[in-house]
Parts: structure tokens; sequence; C-alpha cells
């Protein structure tokens, strides 16, 4: 069984911002450990390239859409990769493969007899990219998203998705697995949406040109929802040349998303694919919302945390540290500028970065640099029992704050032991014993150091591999305290945190 991690596709009119780094640092941890673990891993994240708010940022542009999504796809791979993404592949939906997948799909979904044509008026959101229903549009006819716009009345006949027929089959899928979609009360939100009664939606449009042309009606093109949702399962087509990667990954996808998009993905997508006769996903976690001080209301401008600035300047492992140690996965938490620089102050330089110098250049003082090969003592390795099976079962529940917190634990309790050993007493001792302690203590040390380095590498890849290669440990994956040996060499590294002057300043 293999471990399918994915981002949302972002649209491809804006910038990149927080949010869509934070999912995908999410996804990347996801990814990272269960590659760890020795496990089938791939993880997919791209560019949503259809639809009318592209065509209108188009137009706005002076651009072609093509030309506007080409530039933009270019700036979303740059975040990817600036944020560390270990992703194996990069969806546009502009692709031809994706195309002709969503083709064959919409194709199929029409054979099962789930697609009819129909006459539609109502209201339409061209910021959602969605109907609005006639009871949900706010005062003024606008939207209740995008309270500031007018809702656009639309009269046209467009092919229609048979949601509605999808009701008890949903309920049964949610009844049957209860953590198809995690945390629990995002479950509850979407069996409330499905108990509420499913409409059948519209899934064409007949006055865009910019999308994927309905196959048996080409003056339409498909509504970029049905066109987006399907990379998940398209990608695995197409993205590695000559190699169907479908029956590997699929249905074992771990879809990551925020609240604005739990509908499309908790209730659609799930219906989209039994109406194509194909399995549901397997898991989906919606995380909450990064809140970052708007510009205008933030009293302090100061204060406001760019992510891309923060990567300039302490590199994009502290960035990753941040979000998952400041915000509990799954709710919504604020970030700042100053509580950024506290966690990379008292943590990571502190509490982390200080333990590796520590440690490596005690063995390198005490012990001209080779790791003792002694046995650890017993009650320090008691607080490793069990560490490495903890970390494991939070990241299957995709808890990857709770799996940090209990990594943090470990870090903390090796600093404690340098405190409570004080090695440097025991360097200072002429006795037998004493040696035969401090042995013992420094083994200890750089065991934990080791353990508590491969846990975190999915959260700080860049510097755990430095620190990793300074004590020659080439394996990545997860190893127990107490295998390694001692009787090795390490090297000392650069401090991995340093401090940052006020002139380097993000
Ligand atoms: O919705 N905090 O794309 P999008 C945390 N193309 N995450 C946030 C966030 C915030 N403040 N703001 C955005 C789309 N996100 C569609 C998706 S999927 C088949 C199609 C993240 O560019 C979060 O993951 O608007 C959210 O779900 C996503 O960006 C929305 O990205």
């Amino acid at each position: 069984m293999g471990f399918y991690v994915t981002t949302p596709i972002f649209y491809a009119n804006g910038r990149p911002h927080f949010g869509h780094a934070y999912s995908t640092m999410a996804a990347d941890v996801l990814a990272r450990h269960m590659r760890q673990r020795g496990e089938d891993v791939f993880f997919l994240t791209g560019t949503d390239e259809h639809g009318e708010p592209i065509a209108l940022a188009a137009e706005k542009a002076g651009i072609t859409p093509q030309e506007l999504v080409d530039r933009s796809a270019v700036e979303f791979r740059q975040m990817v990769a600036d944020v560390g993404a270990s992703n194996d592949f990069f969806i546009r939906t502009t692709d031809e493969g994706h195309r002709v997948r969503v083709q064959e799909f919409v194709t199929r979904v029409k054979e099962n007899g789930f697609i009819y044509e129909d006459d539609w008026e109502g209201w339409y959101c061209d910021s959602c990219a969605d109907y609005i229903g006639e009871s949900d549009a706010g005062p003024g006819e606008t939207c209740p998203i995008h309270v500031e716009e007018p809702l656009r009345r639309v009269a046209e006949r467009n092919w229609f998705f048979r949601l509605s027929a999808f009701e008890d089959d949903l309920e049964r899928l949610y009844a049957e697995r209860p953590d198809m979609v995690l945390p629990e009360f995002r479950r509850n939100e979407a069996l409330g949406l499905i108990r509420g009664g499913l409409r059948d939606i519209s899934i064409s449009r007949s006055k865009l040109t910019w999308g994927i042309p309905v196959p048996w009606d080409p003056d339409q093109v498909l509504y970029v929802w049905f066109d987006a949702l399907f990379n998940y399962y398209t990608a695995l087509g197409y993205a590695r040349d000559g190699e169907d990667l479908t029956e590997r990954f699929w249905p074992f996808s771990c879809h990551i998303l925020a609240k604005d998009i739990l509908k499309f993905h908790a209730v659609m997508w799930p219906a989209f694919l039994m109406a194509a006769g194909l399995e549901p996903p397997h898991r989906m976690f919606i995380h909450g919302y990064l809140l970052m001080g708007d510009e205008k209301m933030s009293k302090s401008r100061g204060n406001v945390l760019d992510p891309f600035e923060v990567i300039d300047t302490y590199g994009a492992d502290a960035l990753r540290f941040y979000c998952f140690r400041e915000v509990s996965f799954g709710r919504d938490g604020n970030v700042d500028l100053e509580g950024f620089r506290v966690r990379y102050e008292t943590e990571l330089a502190n509490d982390f970065g200080n333990l590796a110098s520590r440690t490596l250049a005690m063995v390198e003082r005490y012990r001209d640099g080779v790791v003792p090969d002694a046995d650890p003592e017993p009650e320090l390795a008691g607080d490793f029992e069990g560490a490495v099976s903890a970390l494991e079962a939070f990241l299957d529940e995709l808890e990857i704050g709770r799996g940090l917190e209990t990594i943090w634990e470990l870090v903390r309790r090796l600093n404690q032991y340098v405190e409570e050993s004080k090695p440097w007493e025991l360097a200072r001792s002429e006795t037998e014993e004493d040696g035969r302690r401090l042995d013992s203590v420094l083994y200890g040390l750089a065991e934990g150091l080791r353990v508590v380095t491969l846990m975190l590498h999915p959260y700080l890849p860049d510097s755990s591999e430095k620190l990793l290669a300074a004590i020659g440990q080439e394996e990545l994956a997860l190893s127990e305290f107490g295998s390694r040996p001692g009787g090795y060499r390490v090297e000392k590294t650069d401090p991995l945190f340093p401090k940052i002057e006020a002139g380097d300043r993000a």
C-alpha cells in the first residue's frame, strides 16, 4: 500500500502566499516521514489553471490566460522549492495528460447516467467560481464569502452532475470510513452538509472558452472544480513516462487542504469518483487558517511575518519549525514575526542548536572526536523507549504538531541530562569509575542526538542533514536509541541556527 500525499492545486491567478506554503510544508513533513519508514511515497502538488477567475485576471492584465498561468506556474514551482518541498511531481491542469484523462472520466460519469442537460438560472460569484443558492446570497445580492462582490444573475443551458443521487452513498461511506475526513469536527461539518441535502451541480460553462472542452459538447468547457479535483487521480497516470502509478497509489491518498475547500473535497470529490466507478480517497486532513495580521488592520506593520523573507534570512527549516510548533495543526492560529524570532532563538538555536554543538564539542574535547563504545545509562535509555513509535502514531493520525512536540520533549530531556550528569566534572576526575561514566554519558548524548535528529528530519530537512553528515549517519531511516554502537568519529559543524544580527533581519 503506497502513501500518496497531496496539497490543493493552487489557483494560478495570484501570487503564492503563506497559506499555500503552509499546506505544502505540511504535506512535505508527511512525505519525508513516510519515506523514512520505508513506505512507497508519492507527493503531488501543482497549479489549478482553468476557470473564470483566471480568464478574468488575464483579461485585466492584458495577456492571454495561457501566458498568465505559465508565469504563475513558475512562481508556484519556486515557492514549492523555497519551502524545501520534496514533491515527486508538479501537476498543471493545462497539461495534455490531465486534459485527456479528465475527458475520459467525465465521459464515463455520463455513461454511468450521472450527467444530464438542463436550463439554469441563478446567482453566480466569479471569485468563488461557484453558484450561490438563492437563500445563501447575502444582503444586496452579494457573495456570502466575497461580501464586497456583487453576484451575477446567469441563465445558461448546462450539463449537470447528479450530486443528489449520492446522499445515501456518501452517508454510508462516512459510516464505513470514520477517519476518511480528519479532524473529527471537520468530518461532522461535512456530514452536516450531506445530511442537509445535496443539490445537483452544473459542471459546464457555455460562455467561457478557457477550460477543458466537454467531450460531447465542445461549445462548453468543464466547470473548474470538476476539472481540478481530478488532478489527484490523473497525475498518477502520466507523472512518470511510460509508467502508470495509479494502481500503486490510488486510493491511498492523503489530501491536505484548508477549511475553505472542505465541501469540494469531502462531499463532491468522493461523489465524482463513485460516479466514475472509482474508489473514493483514503483520507483527507483539513487544516486551519494561519492568521497573519492584515496589513491594514495590524497596528504594527513591523510584526507581520513574510514567509519568503523569513526563508531568505533564516532558511526554510526555521519557517517550517515555527509553523508546526506555533499552530496546532487543524486549528486556526496566529503567526507573527516576534513570535517567530522567539522560537528561533529559544528553541532552534538554544534547545536544539546548542545541544548539537555541546555534544559534538564534548566528544571532541574529552574523547578526541570519537563517540565512546559504551552502554548508555539506563535512565536515559528508558526515556527514549517507545519514542519512535509514539512519533509514528502521531503522524499516522496526521498530528504534525503533536509529533514535533514529542520530539521536543526528548530534546529538552537531553539538555537536562547534560546539566544533571555534568560531563565537565567527570572529565576533571581522575577515577576510573568517572571515566567509565563519562563514556556512558557521551555515548548516550550522541545517541540521543542522532535519534532526535532523524526524527526531526521531516521538519528540518536541511539542518538535520548537515548534522547527520557530521556524525556520519548516512541512512535517513528512523532508528531506535541504542541501535548504533559507539566507536565512530564525529566532526564539528558550523552553528545550525546562527544568531541573526539586526541588520540581517527579515
Ligand atoms: O482553492 N492558512 O486554490 P487556492 C492556511 N484551486 N492555508 C491557507 C490559507 C491560510 N490563511 N489560505 C490558503 C483553491 N491556504 C483551488 C484548490 S484543489 C483540487 C483546488 C491554502 O489557491 C489551503 O490549503 O485558493 C487552502 O485550501 C488553499 O491554500 C487554497 O488555495
